[in-house]
C-alpha cells in the first residue's frame, strides 16, 4: 500500500479524500494557498504545506508546486479530487514520470476520452448508443448544413472539448446555423484553445442520469448504478438522487452493462462516471465520461454501501476489485444537496466573507460532507460550495422527508446561502412525484423570492436576541450567571430558520 499520499485539493473533497486515507491507514499531506491558512481540509490531513498565493493558477494547478511538494513530504501517490487537475492529463502523467501514482485514469485515458469527439467515436465504435450527430472539416460549413439538414432540426452545436455547457448552441432553423457555428467555434477557442466543434440532435427536456463505474488494473469493471442528477442551473448540478424516479431494473441494467463496455472500450482503469441523457420515450444516449471521482459520489456511497474513494485508492495500487457485479445491490433512497454560499434571490450571486455561527444537521440517515465551521471565512477565490448534505432512507419519500428536516435544521447565519430555496425545491410537488427534467428549475424557479424573507440581518438580529434571553434566563426559567451563560452555539437546540 502506499506511503503517503498527498491531497492536490481543498474544502469537503480534501477532508473526504483525507477521511478514506486514514481508514485505510495511510498518512496524507495537505496543501493549501495563503487564503486557505485557515481551511478546514488541512486540519485533517498529517502534514500541510502552503503552495501559493489565492489564484488557483499559482497555487491548486500549480503542477510543478504540487509535484515537488508532493517528493519532498515522500509521497508516493496524489489524489487530485474533483476540480482542479483532477482531469488534467499532463497532470497525471507528470506524476507517473517522477514515480507518483496518480489516484485515477491513465493520462492517455482522461486526454481521449476529454475530446468529446474522440469519446463519441469510441462508443460509437463500441456498439453503444450515441445521440445522432455528426463532425464535419473546420472549413466545411457545406457538410455541417447537411447533416443538420439529415439529422433534423433543433440542432445543438457542441465544442469536443467542452464541457459546463461552454461553446454550446441549439439552432432552430438552418438560417441561423452559420453563425452559430461560428460563434460557438469562437467560444470553445476562447476558453479550451479548441475551436472544434460538431453536431447534434437537439433532445428537448432530457433527464441527466449517470452511470458510476469500477474498473481495475485486471480489466475487471462493475457499474455501481445511476445518480439522477437532473436539477441543475447552468450546467451546475443542485440536487442529485439515486435510484433515478425514471429508471426501472431492465433500464438500469441495459444503462449499466452499456457504462461497462463503453469503459472497457476505453481500457479505463480507477472510478469513473458514463453520463447518459435519457429521453422523454426512455431512450438512452451516451453524453461524456467523467474521470475523476465525482462532487455527487456519497449518494452511491448510501445506497451500495462502497467506499468509492477507498476502492479508487486500492485500485490504483494495483488490488482487484473486491467484489463482482452480481455482488452489488442498491437499498434504499440517497439524494445530495450542495449547499452554496450564494444568493438565490440575486441570480445565485456567489457570497463570501464569515460564517458568524452555523449548526449542521446530524442524526439517522443524515450524512453531511462540510468544508465550513464556526467563523470560517468563505473567499471569493474557489467555488462557493460550503457542503453536501446527504440523506438516506428506505424509500424515495423518507430520504426526502429526512432532507426537509435536515435543511430545516441547517443553520448558516453571516453569509446569503441557498438552503431555503433547496428545501422549498425538495418540497416542490413535481419534484415529490419524480418529474425531474433538465428543465425543471427554469420551469418552476425562473426568478426566486424565499417566501417568509432570506435576509440574513434577520437571521443575526434573531441569534442575537436568544443570546440577549439566554443571560437572563435558562430554559427552565432559574437565573443563571454570567459565567455560564449559553452561547448561541449551544443553545441552537431549540433554534429554527425554517
Ligand atoms: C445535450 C442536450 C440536449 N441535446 N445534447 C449540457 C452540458 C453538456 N455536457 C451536455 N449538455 C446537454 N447536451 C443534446 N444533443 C442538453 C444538454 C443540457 C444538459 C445536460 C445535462 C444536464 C443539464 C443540462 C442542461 C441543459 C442542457
Amino acid at each position: 500500500m502506499f506511503k503517503k499520499i498527498l491531497i492536490a485539493n481543498r474544502g469537503e473533497i480534501a477532508i473526504r479524500i483525507a477521511k478514506a486515507c486514514h481508514q485505510l491507514g495511510i498518512p496524507t499531506v495537505g496543501v493549501y494557498s495563503e487564503p486557505d491558512r485557515k481551511g478546514k481540509h488541512i486540519q485533517f490531513t498529517d502534514e500541510a504545506y502552503l503552495i501559493g498565493p489565492a489564484a488557483p493558477t499559482e497555487s491548486y494547478l500549480n503542477i510543478d508546486m504540487i509535484v515537488q511538494t508532493a517528493k519532498d513530504a515522500g509521497c508516493d501517490a496524489v489524489h487530485p479530487g474533483y476540480g482542479f487537475l483532477a482531469e488534467n492529463a499532463a497532470f497525471a502523467g507528470r506524476c507517473e514520470k517522477e514515480g507518483l501514482t496518480f489516484i485515477g485514469p491513465k493520462a492517455e485515458t482522461i486526454s481521449l476520452l476529454g475530446s468529446k469527439i474522440e469519446a463519441r467515436r469510441l462508443v460509437q465504435d463500441a456498439g453503444a448508443p450515441v445521440i445522432p450527430g455528426a463532425e464535419f472539416g473546420e472549413d466545411d460549413f457545406e457538410s455541417c448544413r447537411k447533416s443538420a439538414k439529415l439529422i433534423g432540426y433543433p440542432v445543438l452545436i457542441k465544442a469536443s472539448a467542452g464541457g459546463g455547457g461552454k461553446g454550446m448552441r441549439v439552432v432552430e432553423k438552418e438560417e441561423d446555423l452559420e453563425e452559430a457555428v461560428e460563434s460557438a467555434s469562437r467560444e470553445a477557442r476562447s476558453a479550451f484553445g479548441d475551436g472544434t466543434v460538431y453536431i447534434e440532435k437537439y433532445l428537448k427536456k432530457p433527464r441527466h442520469v449517470e452511470i458510476q463505474i469500477l474498473a481495475d488494473s485486471t480489466g475487471d469493471c462493475v457499474y455501481l448504478f445511476e445518480r439522477e442528477c437532473s436539477i441543475q442551473r447552468r450546467h451546475q448540478k443542485i440536487i442529485e438522487e439515486t435510484p433515478s424516479p425514471a429508471l426501472d431494473p431492465e433500464l438500469r441494467q441495459r444503462m449499466g452493462t452499456a457504462a461497462v463496455k463503453i469503459a472497457q472500450a476505453a481500457k479505463y482503469v480507477n472510478a469513473g462516471t458514463v453520463e447518459f441523457l435519457l429521453d422523454e420515450d426512455k431512450n438512452f444516449y451516451f453524453l461524456e465520461v467523467n474521470t475523476r471521482i465525482q462532487v455527487e459520489h456519497p449518494i452511491t456511497e448510501m445506497v451500495t454501501g462502497v467506499d468509492l474513494v477507498a476502492r479508487q485508492i486500492e485500485i490504483a495500487d494495483g488490488n482487484k476489485l473486491p467484489f463482482k457485479q452480481e455482488e452489488l445491490t442498491q437499498r434504499g433512497h440517497s439524494v445530495e444537496c450542495r449547499i452554496y454560499a450564494e444568493d438565490p434571490e440575486n441570480n445565485f450571486f456567489p457570497a463570501s466573507g464569515k460564517i458568524l455561527l452555523c449548526a449542521e444537521p446530524e442524526g439517522p440517515g443524515i450524512r453531511n460532507d462540510s468544508g465550513i465551521y464556526n467563523g470560517y471565512e468563505v473567499t471569493v477565490h474557489y467555488d462557493p460550495i460550503l457542503s453536501k448534505l446527504v440523506t438516506f432512507g428506505e424509500n424515495r419519500e423518507q430520504a426526502l422527508d429526512r432532507m426537509a428536516i435536515a435543511l430545516r435544521e441547517y443553520v448558516v447565519l453571516g453569509i446569503r446561502n441557498n438552503i431555503r430555496f433547496l428545501y422549498d425545491v425538495i418540497n416542490h410537488e413535481e419534484f415529490r412525484k419524480g418529474n425531474t427534467d433538465t428543465g425543471f428549475l427554469e420551469r418552476h424557479f425562473p426568478e426566486y423570492t424565499a417566501p417568509d424573507g432570506n435576509s440574513s440581518r434577520l437571521e443575526i438580529a434573531i441569534a442575537a436576541a436568544m443570546h440577549h434571553e439566554s443571560r437572563k434566563t435558562t430554559r427552565t426559567g432559574s437565573t443563571v450567571t454570567a459565567t455560564e451563560q449559553p452561547t448561541p452555539w449551544q443553545t441552537l437546540g431549540a433554534f429554527r430558520m425554517l
